[in-house]
């Protein structure tokens, strides 16, 4: 199989083609990621230098899903199945400037979607997420027929695309599935997001800004779960429908913030309360029942081998977060928080 695997320099993208790459030795995976502030080729040194020693089917293009010369040049040398990961994916940069998340988020989805028709891919998985259903009040889960109800620029962004996915199985008949995953964490995450900032800031002993009173609720999933989530689909999935991907574990970000503290034996003096995230979506929790019944899906970490896991990466792996932490994404934080 030849695999179009976009947004592979990111956080899950990365984690996604690593886990492929081991799995299926015969596999050829093309990557394209324009490298973004969030995209980092260290994601996959390992895979770079094992495929150059040895297999010769891991390509890197650096490129921009929304070119739509490009994207067919590659996709017209016969590829099987597009995952597109490719977006902007910060909620807070969306509410700062929305414009880049239509830009990549629904225009590129589209340059995909017509480039898998135009060149007959038999699978398109677009990778979306919970949060275009909205917010959950203290009970209830959001099951696939949940209407959209996005709050944030970037989740409206999301479910444009999902829209669009959609109508391209109903209308020119495209493959294509979409599958829509709660929060993730784990290694090689981007710095911004709750957990990796939460843990780099407390191991520089600098505070960690929660928003609001500290009891919005996530649906936390270890991003290896979210992975093998995606092969079942990719593989077995039924063209035209969504798959909700949940880990089953909500918890309010108070929570996560002092398990952080305790697994890093770090005092709750370094947590400061800050101005809310306007729109701050109060809950989200998945039934992935579907997923788990249809599919046979069932996910191998529970948050506590999570945790220690990603606790153990960003300790052994300082200066990766430490380089991107002296970069060009402080300016956008320095700007956010000013204003907190
Ligand atoms: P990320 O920000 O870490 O990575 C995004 C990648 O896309 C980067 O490598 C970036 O360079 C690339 N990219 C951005 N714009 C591009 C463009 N125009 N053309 C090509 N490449 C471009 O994001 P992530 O957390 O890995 O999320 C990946 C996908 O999963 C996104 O679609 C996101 O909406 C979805 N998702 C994320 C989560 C989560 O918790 N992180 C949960 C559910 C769904
Ligand atoms: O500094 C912070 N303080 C804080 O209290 C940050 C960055 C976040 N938060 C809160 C906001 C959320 O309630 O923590 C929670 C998680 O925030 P993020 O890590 O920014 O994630 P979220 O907004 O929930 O969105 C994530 O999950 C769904 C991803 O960024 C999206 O790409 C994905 O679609």
């Amino acid at each position: 199989m030849k695999l179009l695997v976009t947004g592979g320099a990111g956080f899950i993208g990365s984690n996604f083609i690593r886990y492929m790459y081991q799995k299926y030795p015969d596999y050829l995976i093309i990557n394209l990621d324009s490298l973004s502030y969030a995209g980092n080729l260290e994601n996959l040194r390992d895979i770079v230098e094992q495929d150059q020693k040895k297999d010769k089917r891991y390509t890197f293009v650096k490129g921009d899903i929304a070119d739509s010369k490009l994207v067919n040049t590659i996709v017209e040398q016969g590829v099987d199945g597009i995952v597109n990961f490719a977006a902007e994916s910060h909620v807070d940069r969306s509410i700062d400037n929305s414009r880049i998340f239509i830009e990549t988020n629904i225009l590129g989805a589209q340059v995909l979607l017509d480039a898998g028709l135009r060149h007959n891919v038999s699978r398109f998985i677009q990778i979306s997420t919970d949060e275009v259903y909205g917010s959950l009040g203290p009970t209830g889960l959001f099951s696939e027929t949940t209407p959209l109800a996005p709050n944030s620029p970037y989740s409206a962004s999301k479910a444009g695309a999902d829209l669009l996915t959609r109508s391209y199985f109903e209308t020119f008949g495209l493959s294509t599935i979409i599958t829509r995953c709660s929060n993730n964490y784990g290694p090689y995450q981007f710095p911004e997001k709750l957990i990796p900032l939460f843990i780099t800031n407390a191991l520089e002993d600098t505070q960690l800004p929660l928003y609001g009173d500290g009891l919005n609720v996530r649906d936390w999933i270890f991003v290896e779960d979210h992975c093998t989530a995606i092969d079942k689909v990719l593989h077995h999935g039924r063209p035209g429908e969504v798959y909700n991907i949940g880990g089953n574990c909500e918890k309010t970000n108070k929570e996560i913030t002092m398990t952080l503290l305790q697994q890093l034996d770090k005092p709750q003096s370094l947590i400061n309360y800050v101005k809310d995230r306007p729109g701050h979506d109060r809950r989200y929790a998945i039934d992935c029942s579907k997923l788990c019944t249809e599919l046979g899906w069932s996910q191998q970490y529970d948050f506590q081998q999570g945790m220690q896991r990603t606790v153990t990466w960003y300790l052994e792996n300082k200066p990766w977060w430490q380089r991107i932490k002296t970069g060009e994404y402080l300016d956008f934080y320095k700007r956010w928080y000013e204003e907190r």
